[in-house]
């Protein structure tokens, strides 16, 4: 029995890995203050893949797009992947090679990766996943405190809280043991969906705000007026601990709440009960507002995160104790993946790519010039975009993340990855990205490996190895060091073993903001709760300085102490419905599927009770369009179509339908979202679309969402 942590999302629930019969694994729960012995039903049937038959144990190659995909040796797969980017790169520049890595990948490959970039291939094409995920929360909460921590205090501080204001988060079905924190007397959630963490808030006596999509920063903004107005700000706080209040609340003067109700379609008293429940629990017991991907993907996602910090500042919450704001980070370690450098414009440690003395700190620990390093690249839609094209990357690596499914317009995207010379993906199941590339690594699972994880509070937790990988199969580390020797690099520079990539990963980030240079094997082992920084080094003759788990209780990482107001005015999504496209198309999670779906629809019990896609629909609204209840519906937007099952709420808005993301083929809903990105952050407004709906067939066989389809020679069907 081996204690680990759930592959899966940022709760990083601990859980022991344990033999079962038959040849299985079985995952259980483990105690953590995090989950309290609780896993969701992905984490329990997370095991379930490490002896799939569609596991992948050989490298896949092909010389020709138009032919099959076949086992080769891992010599004759690394060697042509080398020999092309070598080719790439001396004909069309060390740009011509891009990186697209993941926040599911370890701290330490996530390092390695960045390392690899910049040293093995030269190039700033780099980016990851996070993008879509976490980078506008983080870029406001930048602007706004000086320093992004996910959550800067631990999970359990919540349970004390007397209110709780979630904004566009789920997690009654994202993160479901989280809601056992989430017991405030006072549960206001935002969401224009009645989900399930919106029915749990209304049964406990909570508040339900439904929001029209799109326009959560007037509705915030009419929070903080009505707050104001009702003699709720805190303006002592404001004085003592913050600057710049009066420019941001000349924008919310024009918002009160009669004004937020037209645009947001959230009832006046309403947001005048949510303002005083909020406010009074700042002055009484605690109060907390915690933003998710709902008020984060949008086109204004950065804009409307810092009006929800807006309005978390002028009650007096952050770096106060027993209140605060916080992002609800997604992707298992979608915290840590941001902070080392497979960011377009980031070094180790949170350290900026532009900065001088950041890049002589780590090209120090590397044995490098400065100038070897090459500047910032571009974001991970736009590196996408420009795949294939006149100066953009001819090659992609891939790692950890299956972007024919999960980006915006993706049927486009997958025409970029078709245009490349070169595709390269490295995963362990052949994921819909994987089944176009040229070339596909055949890697390590969760259970498999070593490394670290930095959970959704920022505390960094130890992934261990239980079992052995199956024979041909090898970890992320392995075939980032396997290639980076092929182009020349030297072997101590790219080690293949988690605990040496930790020790530089520490001396990279000393000093740095997200400081890890204290998180040392002896300490993660003893499961000590080491919240970054963490910085090196030993109380005076006691033990070792402390790690962080509050964050900005003293003062906010501005150099004056002081957090920003940032004056944020409310603008409308980048598509209004219209003309041929009446209806806002919403998209997010369900309980039972992870993401692109590529792990978990391949789980026997979460594929059965969630086949395929399907679409939440007001009874008057499918009535209006001729659709009928379980019946199948096409969705088409200005970029493209899905087909997905009609699920009637009487609950839902009739303006809105709401389709999860979680599927592939006919199915997939990123066909249709929209590419418009955030000027600061961006990340692509995956929201809001504008679409038309119509009854339609079911799809064909061959274009649902293989359950588990098998190509390849390791596939097999279930
Ligand atoms: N089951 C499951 N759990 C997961 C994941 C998964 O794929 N499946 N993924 C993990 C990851 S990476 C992430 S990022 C997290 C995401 O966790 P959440 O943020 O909870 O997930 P979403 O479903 O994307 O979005 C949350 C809600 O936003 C609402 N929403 C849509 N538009 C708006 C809007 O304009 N304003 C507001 N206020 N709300 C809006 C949606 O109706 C949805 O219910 O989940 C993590 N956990
Ligand atoms: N419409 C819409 N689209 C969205 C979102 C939305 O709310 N709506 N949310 C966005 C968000 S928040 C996110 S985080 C993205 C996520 O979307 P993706 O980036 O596609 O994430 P996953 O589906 O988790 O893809 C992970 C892939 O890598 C593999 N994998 C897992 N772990 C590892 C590993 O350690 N190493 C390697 N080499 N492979 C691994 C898995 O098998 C899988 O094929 O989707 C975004 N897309
Ligand atoms: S909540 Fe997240 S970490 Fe916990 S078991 Fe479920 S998927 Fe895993
Ligand atoms: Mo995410």
């Amino acid at each position: 029995m081996t204690r680990t942590h759930c592959p899966y999302c940022a709760l990083q629930c601990a859980m022991h890995v344990e033999p079962a019969p038959g040849g299985r694994w079985a995952a259980r729960p483990a105690d953590f203050p995090v989950n309290r012995g609780g896993l969701c039903r992905k984490g329990w049937t997370a095991a379930e893949l490490l002896t799939h038959p569609d596991r992948l144990t050989a490298p896949l190659l092909r010389t020709d797009r138009t032919a099959e995909l076949r086992p080769v040796d891992w010599d004759t797969a690394l060697d042509h992947v080398a020999g092309r980017l070598r080719a790439l790169r001396a004909d069309h520049g060390p740009d011509a090679v891009g990186v697209f890595g993941s926040g599911g990948l370890t701290n330490e490959k996530s390092y390695l990766l960045g390392k690899f970039a910049r040293l093995a291939l030269g190039t700033s094409r780099i980016d990851y996943n996070g993008r879509f995920c976490m980078s506008s929360a983080a870029a406001a909460g930048n602007r706004a405190f000086g320093l992004d921590r996910g959550l800067p205090f631990p999970v359990t501080d919540l349970s004390g809280a007397e209110a709780v204001l979630l904004a566009g988060a789920n997690p009654a079905e994202t993160m479901p043991p989280l809601m056992g924190h989430l017991s405030a007397p006072r549960l206001i959630v935002v969401d224009p969906r009645r989900t399930a963490t919106a029915q749990a808030a209304l049964d406990a006596g909570g508040i339900h705000l439904a929001p029209r999509p799109g326009t959560d920063t007037a509705l915030a903004l009419g929070l903080l007026h009505a707050a104001r107005a009702q003699g709720l700000a805190d303006e002592d706080y404001i004085r003592a601990r913050t600057t710049g209040f009066e420019t941001a609340w000349e924008q919310a003067v024009p918002w009160w709440p009669e004004h937020a109700e037209q645009v947001t379609g959230v009832g006046a008293h309403l947001v005048r009960d949510a303002a005083r429940a909020l406010g009074e629990a700042a002055r009484g017991q605690g109060a907390y507002v915690l933003t998710g991907r709902g008020a984060e993907q949008h086109a204004k996602g950065t804009d409307t995160a810092s009006a929800w910090i807006n309005l978390a500042l002028a009650l007096g919450l952050p770096g106060r104790r027993g209140s605060g704001y916080g992002c609800l980070t997604g992707q298992g370690n979608g915290q840590g993946g941001r902070e080392h450098g497979q960011k377009a414009d980031q070094l180790p440690g949170y350290r900026k790519i532009t900065d001088p003395a950041a890049r002589e700190h780590v090209a120090a620990v590397w044995g490098v010039d400065p100038a070897d390093i090459p500047g910032p690249g571009i974001s991970a839609y736009e590196l996408l975009e420009v795949l294939g094209a006149p100066g953009g990357p001819r090659a992609l690596l891939v790692f950890g993340s299956n972007p024919a499914v999960s980006v915006p317009a993706a049927a486009r995207v997958r025409d970029r990855l078709a245009a490349t010379d070169l595709l390269v993906v490295a995963d362990f199941v052949l994921s819909e990205t994987a089944a176009l590339a040229d070339v596909v690594l055949p890697v390590a699972q969760w259970a498999e490996e070593e490394g670290t994880m930095t959970n959704l509070e920022g505390r960094v937790l130890r992934r261990r190895k239980a079992l052995d990988p199956p024979p041909g199969v090898r970890t992320d580390l392995e075939v980032i060091a396997g290639l980076a020797a092929r182009l020349g690099r030297p072997a101590r520079e790219f080690p293949a073993d988690a605990g040496t990539v930790l020790a530089e990963l520490r001396a990279a980030t000393a000093g740095a903001p997200a400081d890890y240079s204290g998180i040392t094997p002896e300490r993660l082992e003893a499961g000590e709760a080491l919240h970054w920084p963490a910085p090196a080094g030993r109380t005076p003759g006691g033990p070792p300085a402390p790690a962080t788990p509050r964050l900005f209780l003293e003062g906010f990482a501005h150099p004056d102490g002081r957090a920003r107001f940032t004056p944020v005015a409310h603008r409308p999504p980048a598509e209004q419905p219209g003309e041929g496209f009446p209806l806002v198309l919403t998209t997010g999670r369900t309980m039972g599927h992870y993401q692109s779906g590529a792990q978990t629809r391949r789980i026997g019990e979460l594929a059965e009770a969630e086949p395929g896609a399907w679409v939440e629909v007001h009874p008057d609204t499918a009535a209006e369009h001729g659709l009928s209840a379980r019946g199948w519906a096409r969705l088409t937007s200005r970029r493209g179509t899905m087909l997905a099952r009609v699920r009637l709420r009487r609950t839902a808005r009739r303006d809105t339908v709401f389709a999860p993301f979680h599927y592939g083929g006919a199915q997939t809903a990123n066909d249709l979202t929209n590419p418009a990105l955030d000027p600061v952050s961006r990340m692509p407004e995956f929201k809001v679309a504008a679409v038309r709906i119509e009854p339609a067939p079911p799809p064909a066989p061959e274009t649902a969402p293989h359950p588990a389809r098998s190509t390849g020679p390791t596939g097999g069907s279930r």
